[in-house]
């Protein structure tokens, strides 16, 4: 059974709630893997009020039996402390009275487009699972995912490249310098100085009711050659990557390695050319494609950069309509973050981690940790065998 996971629950409502199926038994696994990665999604220069009121922490609820995973679904729960100031408004069952309505759609959010979609008249209906809460769940699935990627010595990080115009400079750093760098960063950047302009571009967006966007970079390492499959569009590694990146609330573009870039480069400047070393195997001094070749890893490091844009729930707001009448009022403005570019990082890294589990277990099958990895160990030993 392939891995999948599936996420629930409102942004003011009682819990996010996820179930991960397809994890192999015996894989070690504690509350604490899932909430380390939560407080770092809750981290970053620029977050609002919310991430005052929440600590985030999961409660596993099935799938995990004395610190190992059992082969069954795996479930959480994150509850949200703000609920306790929304009982009223997102009880489950009907009041006395409705709550006041949401009525002014907010440019560039869900709120319009899935209002008509789904024909409500309160756009709180909308608002309410489109919010970037729920990334706290997939984070929190990803996060599992990781465990068992780490198992295999298969490592995924991230780090921020820019913010609202401000760059950092390429640095030519291992990825666990980079990430490490990045760890110690207030905006998860592996630059200090570029950081520092990074921070004060918030705090002058914040000044001026606004909010900024910007682009992190998420990379794999120890990822193994030959996931993901050249034969059909829907088994392309990179085309899975392109759109789990994609899904991340906030996300207008995707790259791996050189992407945009290479449009203006000639073939001899961006391929990556081959090398053989009868220890180290088949290699590249170069890593261009970002490690995909054909919609296949190739063995050198997966790299995924992602654009980000503003986020729209603004304290000046833009022209929006009043839904109910058709009048020009302001967009609605409750709380917002400023920026969310170092948590965005976050959960790219889950949805980088869970695309390549899948991948993962795709090539290797296997009902236990311990079957995945002789598995994964043959596998390689094959390929050694390849030239001789
Ligand atoms: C978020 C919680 C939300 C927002 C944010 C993400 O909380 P609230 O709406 O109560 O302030 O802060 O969502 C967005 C930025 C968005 O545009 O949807 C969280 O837990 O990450």
């Amino acid at each position: 059974m392939a891995l999948r996971f599936l996420t629930a629950g409102e942004s003011h409502g009682p819990a996010l709630t996820g179930i991960v199926e397809g994890m192999p038994a015996g894989v070690p696994l504690s509350a604490a893997d899932l909430d380390r990665d939560l407080a770092r999604r809750q981290q970053g220069h620029g977050r609002g009020g919310r991430m005052r009121i929440e600590h985030d922490r999961v409660e596993i609820t099935g799938g995990v039996r004395r610190g190992r995973t059992l082969g069954s679904p795996v479930s959480f729960l994150i509850r949200n402390r703000d609920f306790a100031h929304w009982q009223e408004s997102m009880a489950v069952e009907a009041g006395e009275r409705d709550p006041e309505p949401l009525v002014r759609p907010r440019p560039g959010h869900a709120d319009l487009a899935g209002g008509l979609k789904y024909g409500v008249r309160d756009l709180r209906d909308i608002l309410e699972r489109s919010s970037a809460r729920e990334t706290a769940a997939r984070v929190a699935a990803g996060a599992v995912a990781k465990v068992l990627l780490r198992e295999l010595g298969i490592q995924v990080q991230s780090h921020v490249l820019a913010i609202g115009g401000e760059t950092a400079p390429e640095r030519d750093l291992p990825p666990g310098e980079l990430a490490a760098l990045a760890e110690a960063s207030p905006v998860r950047c592996a630059d200090p100085e570029a950081g520092q302009r990074m921070v004060a571009a918030i705090d002058e967006a914040r000044a001026a009711g606004d909010s900024l966007g910007g682009v992190f970079e998420v990379v794999a390492a120890g990822v193994p050659p030959g996931l993901g499959s050249h034969v059909q569009w829907d088994r392309k590694l990179d085309g899975r990557i392109a759109g789990a990146f994609g899904s991340i609330p906030g996300i207008k573009g995707v790259e791996q390695g050189l992407g945009f870039r290479a449009a203006a480069l000639r073939g001899s400047q961006v391929h990556d050319p081959i090398y053989y070393d009868p220890t180290r195997g088949f290699f590249r001094r170069t890593n261009r494609a970002g490690g995909l070749e054909g919609g296949v890893t190739n063995g050198e490091p997966v790299v995924v950069r992602a654009a980000m844009k503003p986020i729209p729930t603004l304290r000046v707001p833009l022209p929006s309509v009043d839904i109910r009448t058709g009048e020009a009022v302001e967009a609605a403005f409750e709380r917002s973050d400023v920026c969310a570019v170092p948590a965005a990082a976050v959960v790219g890294e889950a949805m980088l981690a869970w695309v390549l589990a899948e991948a993962l277990l795709e090539k290797t099958g296997g009902d236990s940790l311990g079957e995945v990895r002789s598995n994964l160990e043959r596998y390689r030993a094959n390929l050694r065998e390849l030239i001789r």
